[in-house]
Protein backbone atom coordinates (compact mmCIF):
# COMPACT_ATOMS: atom_id res chain seq x y z
CA UNK A 1 0.00 0.00 0.00
CA UNK A 2 1.37 3.88 -0.83
CA UNK A 3 -0.07 6.25 1.43
CA UNK A 4 0.40 9.57 0.23
CA UNK A 5 0.91 12.30 3.14
CA UNK A 6 1.04 15.87 2.83
CA UNK A 7 4.44 16.94 4.57
CA UNK A 8 4.31 20.23 7.34
CA UNK A 9 6.89 21.56 4.34
CA UNK A 10 6.57 25.48 3.86
CA UNK A 11 10.56 26.24 2.21
CA UNK A 12 9.70 27.94 -0.96
CA UNK A 13 5.98 27.86 -0.81
CA UNK A 14 3.74 31.28 -1.17
CA UNK A 15 1.02 31.46 1.03
CA UNK A 16 -1.84 34.21 1.59
CA UNK A 17 -3.61 34.90 4.87
CA UNK A 18 -7.09 36.50 4.14
CA UNK A 19 -8.03 38.05 7.52
CA UNK A 20 -11.40 39.53 8.58
CA UNK A 21 -11.29 43.08 10.26
CA UNK A 22 -14.87 42.50 12.17
CA UNK A 23 -13.87 41.14 15.58
CA UNK A 24 -10.45 42.50 14.87
CA UNK A 25 -9.55 41.93 19.16
CA UNK A 26 -9.74 38.03 18.07
CA UNK A 27 -8.86 38.02 14.63
CA UNK A 28 -5.61 39.81 15.00
CA UNK A 29 -4.72 36.61 17.49
CA UNK A 30 -5.81 34.43 15.04
CA UNK A 31 -3.94 36.03 12.46
CA UNK A 32 -0.55 35.91 14.75
CA UNK A 33 -1.07 31.90 15.33
CA UNK A 34 -1.18 31.52 11.23
CA UNK A 35 1.43 33.91 10.54
CA UNK A 36 4.11 32.03 13.35
CA UNK A 37 2.47 28.61 12.10
CA UNK A 38 3.48 29.70 8.42
CA UNK A 39 7.07 30.77 9.65
CA UNK A 40 8.20 27.94 12.03
CA UNK A 41 7.56 25.45 9.10
CA UNK A 42 9.77 27.41 6.65
CA UNK A 43 7.93 29.70 4.70
CA UNK A 44 9.93 32.75 4.18
CA UNK A 45 8.34 35.99 5.74
CA UNK A 46 8.37 37.47 2.06
CA UNK A 47 6.42 34.62 1.09
CA UNK A 48 3.42 34.98 3.22
CA UNK A 49 0.66 37.95 2.44
CA UNK A 50 -1.63 38.93 4.55
CA UNK A 51 -4.94 40.36 3.04
CA UNK A 52 -7.19 41.97 4.95
CA UNK A 53 -11.14 42.15 4.23
CA UNK A 54 -13.84 44.24 6.19
CA UNK A 55 -16.01 41.00 7.45
CA UNK A 56 -16.44 36.83 7.39
CA UNK A 57 -18.52 37.70 3.91
CA UNK A 58 -16.02 38.97 2.21
CA UNK A 59 -13.35 35.92 2.52
CA UNK A 60 -14.55 34.02 -0.30
CA UNK A 61 -14.55 36.71 -2.58
CA UNK A 62 -10.83 37.78 -1.92
CA UNK A 63 -9.65 34.19 -1.40
CA UNK A 64 -11.11 32.91 -5.08
CA UNK A 65 -9.09 36.25 -6.80
CA UNK A 66 -6.30 35.43 -4.55
CA UNK A 67 -6.51 31.42 -5.90
CA UNK A 68 -7.19 32.62 -9.28
CA UNK A 69 -4.02 34.57 -9.32
CA UNK A 70 -2.32 31.31 -9.25
CA UNK A 71 0.62 32.50 -7.09
CA UNK A 72 -0.11 30.76 -3.85
CA UNK A 73 0.16 27.12 -2.61
CA UNK A 74 -2.21 27.67 -0.26
CA UNK A 75 -4.22 30.25 1.13
CA UNK A 76 -5.70 30.58 5.19
CA UNK A 77 -8.85 32.07 5.41
CA UNK A 78 -9.43 33.60 9.07
CA UNK A 79 -13.10 35.62 10.16
CA UNK A 80 -14.88 35.27 13.75
CA UNK A 81 -18.99 35.81 13.88
CA UNK A 82 -20.58 35.88 16.79
CA UNK A 83 -24.05 34.34 17.16
CA UNK A 84 -25.12 36.70 19.80
CA UNK A 85 -23.79 40.04 17.92
CA UNK A 86 -26.40 39.82 14.49
CA UNK A 87 -29.47 37.75 13.64
CA UNK A 88 -27.46 37.48 10.16
CA UNK A 89 -25.60 35.00 11.98
CA UNK A 90 -26.75 31.94 9.88
CA UNK A 91 -26.45 33.69 6.51
CA UNK A 92 -22.46 35.64 7.24
CA UNK A 93 -21.45 32.53 8.70
CA UNK A 94 -22.75 29.63 5.95
CA UNK A 95 -22.04 31.77 2.97
CA UNK A 96 -18.24 32.61 3.90
CA UNK A 97 -17.93 28.79 4.66
CA UNK A 98 -19.82 27.51 1.59
CA UNK A 99 -17.84 30.21 -0.82
CA UNK A 100 -14.43 28.97 0.69
CA UNK A 101 -15.15 25.34 0.21
CA UNK A 102 -16.73 25.93 -3.21
CA UNK A 103 -13.46 28.18 -4.38
CA UNK A 104 -11.39 24.84 -3.27
CA UNK A 105 -13.38 22.43 -5.70
CA UNK A 106 -13.21 25.51 -8.70
CA UNK A 107 -9.43 26.14 -8.18
CA UNK A 108 -7.95 23.32 -6.62
CA UNK A 109 -6.00 26.11 -4.16
CA UNK A 110 -5.93 24.27 -0.63
CA UNK A 111 -7.74 26.76 1.67
CA UNK A 112 -7.31 26.11 6.09
CA UNK A 113 -10.36 27.44 7.47
CA UNK A 114 -9.91 29.36 10.37
CA UNK A 115 -13.52 31.05 10.35
CA UNK A 116 -14.68 30.79 14.10
CA UNK A 117 -18.24 30.69 14.93
CA UNK A 118 -19.32 30.95 18.34
CA UNK A 119 -22.16 32.25 20.85
CA UNK A 120 -20.15 34.71 22.14
CA UNK A 121 -17.01 36.63 22.89
CA UNK A 122 -15.25 34.40 25.08
CA UNK A 123 -15.82 31.30 23.48
CA UNK A 124 -14.26 33.23 20.55
CA UNK A 125 -11.14 34.37 22.36
CA UNK A 126 -10.46 30.92 23.94
CA UNK A 127 -10.12 29.26 20.07
CA UNK A 128 -7.71 32.41 19.27
CA UNK A 129 -4.82 31.59 21.20
CA UNK A 130 -7.05 30.06 24.75
CA UNK A 131 -7.77 27.76 26.38
CA UNK A 132 -8.71 25.58 23.35
CA UNK A 133 -5.89 26.77 21.29
CA UNK A 134 -5.52 28.68 18.16
CA UNK A 135 -7.59 27.85 14.86
CA UNK A 136 -5.40 30.58 12.86
CA UNK A 137 -2.69 28.32 13.67
CA UNK A 138 -4.42 25.13 13.12
CA UNK A 139 -6.20 26.93 10.10
CA UNK A 140 -2.60 27.59 8.51
CA UNK A 141 -1.42 24.15 9.64
CA UNK A 142 -3.89 22.31 6.87
CA UNK A 143 -2.85 24.86 4.47
CA UNK A 144 0.80 23.55 4.63
CA UNK A 145 -0.48 19.56 4.64
CA UNK A 146 -2.80 19.80 1.78
CA UNK A 147 -0.09 22.62 -0.27
CA UNK A 148 2.34 19.43 -0.16
CA UNK A 149 -0.16 17.03 -0.62
CA UNK A 150 -1.71 18.91 -3.68
CA UNK A 151 2.08 19.23 -5.26
CA UNK A 152 2.71 15.29 -4.23
CA UNK A 153 -0.37 14.48 -6.51
CA UNK A 154 0.95 16.70 -9.31
CA UNK A 155 -1.80 19.68 -8.98
CA UNK A 156 -0.01 22.05 -7.18
CA UNK A 157 -0.25 25.62 -7.90
CA UNK A 158 2.66 27.95 -8.98
CA UNK A 159 3.48 28.68 -5.10
CA UNK A 160 3.76 24.93 -4.51
N1 LIG B 1 -18.77 39.93 9.94
C1 LIG B 1 -17.98 39.11 10.68
O1 LIG B 1 -16.88 38.76 10.24
N2 LIG B 1 -18.41 38.70 11.90
C2 LIG B 1 -19.61 39.05 12.42
O2 LIG B 1 -19.93 38.62 13.57
C3 LIG B 1 -20.44 39.91 11.67
N3 LIG B 1 -21.71 40.36 12.19
O3 LIG B 1 -21.95 40.18 13.40
O4 LIG B 1 -22.54 40.93 11.46
C4 LIG B 1 -19.99 40.34 10.39
N4 LIG B 1 -20.76 41.14 9.62
C5 LIG B 1 -20.19 41.89 8.51
C6 LIG B 1 -20.20 41.12 7.20
O5 LIG B 1 -19.23 40.09 7.23
C7 LIG B 1 -19.86 42.03 6.02
O6 LIG B 1 -18.56 42.57 6.18
C8 LIG B 1 -20.85 43.18 5.87
O7 LIG B 1 -22.17 42.67 5.76
C9 LIG B 1 -20.54 44.02 4.60
O8 LIG B 1 -20.59 43.23 3.42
Amino acid sequence: MNEIRGALEGVGRRFAIIVSRYNDLVTERLLNGARSCLLQHGVAEADVEVIAVPGAWELPGAALVAAHTGRFAGIVALGCVIRGETPHFDYVAGEAARGLASLVLETGVPVGFGLLTTEDPEQALARAGGSKGNKGWEAALSALEMADLYAQLGGGHEGA
